[in-house]
């Protein structure tokens, strides 16, 4: 009896259906593999940029202790930065294609790090929130279809869910401590609830990528989706802290067994989702001059590189 042939657009849906991981040397089609460049790569550059607002504190932190954690934290993301770019690396697209793109304001990166970091409490906003979101958007990403970025995402989710501790941990010290810096933490979160819930991405009915990156198992469930678990999970938190969302129309809904909250302002997220954020600017002048001062870096690495190389060569010989 003769087999069919199977041909390769059929062995990559079979595989996406039998979730078994698509690796770099896999056929697949075109469009994928430019999506999870668009994702992986926004993701790297999210991971780089978000270094700046923590990075304003390291200098400023309220003790040895939290400077040290706090800089043990900003190091991790460079990690994650490192990962993603390295699991985007495999897709075909060089570093320095994806850093041209993000300096070129072609590749986006997460609206959220577009913020200011007024106080100390807001690196404590941060870690809860931000990571926070970031980790209920992440876990599912480690069962995404592509090899390579799912098993970079384990390793992130661990370290983010220390960040968010950490975070949480941050604001119950300021919550139990004086009037002033209670309010300072209810201050921070007035500030960084909204921007929270629009790292999520648009309503699914304007998010174009979510229904094509579903079917191929890149995303496991939609931006709506994971918005709602996040406030389920913060409304609950919030009460340890005692600290109250802003948000009048935040009420538990006993039909849904879920939180109902109020209108997110998409004119605000497409405004700085378009670069027009109070510190669009400023975070994009931060890394082109970074590019720039580091290149002599880059320059010596790949000249020590390439001696070695030929030692090695030689030593073949
Ligand atoms: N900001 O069709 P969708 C972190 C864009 S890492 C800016 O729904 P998709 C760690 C989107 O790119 C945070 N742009 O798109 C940390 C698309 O435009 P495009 C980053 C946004 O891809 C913590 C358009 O809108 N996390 O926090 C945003 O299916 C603390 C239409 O949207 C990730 O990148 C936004 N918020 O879903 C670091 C996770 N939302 O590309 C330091 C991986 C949407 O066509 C300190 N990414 N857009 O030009 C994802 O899960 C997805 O890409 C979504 C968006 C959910 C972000």
């Amino acid at each position: 009896m003769r087999m069919p042939v199977l041909n390769a657009e059929t062995i990559f849906d079979d595989k996406i259906n039998a979730e078994i991981r698509i690796e770099p040397k896999d056929w697949m089609p075109e469009k994928y593999r430019q999506t999870l460049i668009r994702q992986i790569s926004q993701h790297a550059h999210s991971e780089i940029v978000g270094m700046l607002p923590e990075g304003n504190w390291i200098t400023r932190a309220p003790s040895l202790k939290r400077k040290q954690i706090l800089l043990a934290k900003v190091q991790d993301e460079a990690g994650h930065g490192l990962y993603l770019y390295s699991a985007a690396e495999t897709l075909g697209i060089s570093r320095d294609e994806m850093i041209e793109q993000l300096h070129s304001g072609k590749a986006k990166y997460s609206s959220i790090f577009n913020y200011p970091t007024l106080t100390w409490a807001d690196i404590g906003a941060i870690g809860w929130l931000v990571d926070g979101a970031a980790i209920m958007n992440q876990v599912p990403l480690c069962r995404a279809s592509y090899g390579p970025y799912s098993r970079a995402m384990i390793r992130v989710c661990k370290e983010e869910s220390f960040h968010q501790r950490q975070g949480f941990e941050i604001l119950l010290v300021l919550c139990q401590g004086t009037e002033d810096q209670k309010k300072m933490a209810q201050d921070a979160l007035n500030r960084w609830w909204w921007p929270s819930l629009m790292m999520f991405g648009p309503h699914d009915s304007d998010s174009m990528h979510s229904e094509q990156s579903m079917k191929w198992k890149i995303k496991r469930f939609s931006n709506d989706e994971l918005r709602q678990r996040f406030v389920d999970m913060i409304a609950e938190q919030a009460k340890v802290l005692d600290l109250t969302l802003p948000d009048a129309d935040l009420k538990w809904n006993e039909v849904r067994s879920h939180y109902d909250f109020g209108k997110i302002n998409w004119e605000e997220f497409w405004n700085v989702v378009n670069g027009n954020g109070p510190c669009n600017k400023q975070r994009l002048e931060a890394r082109k001059n970074a590019w720039n001062d580091g290149a002599w870096v880059r320059e010596a690495a790949a000249a020590h590189a390439e001696k070695r190389a030929i030692r090695n060569t030689v030593k073949v010989a």
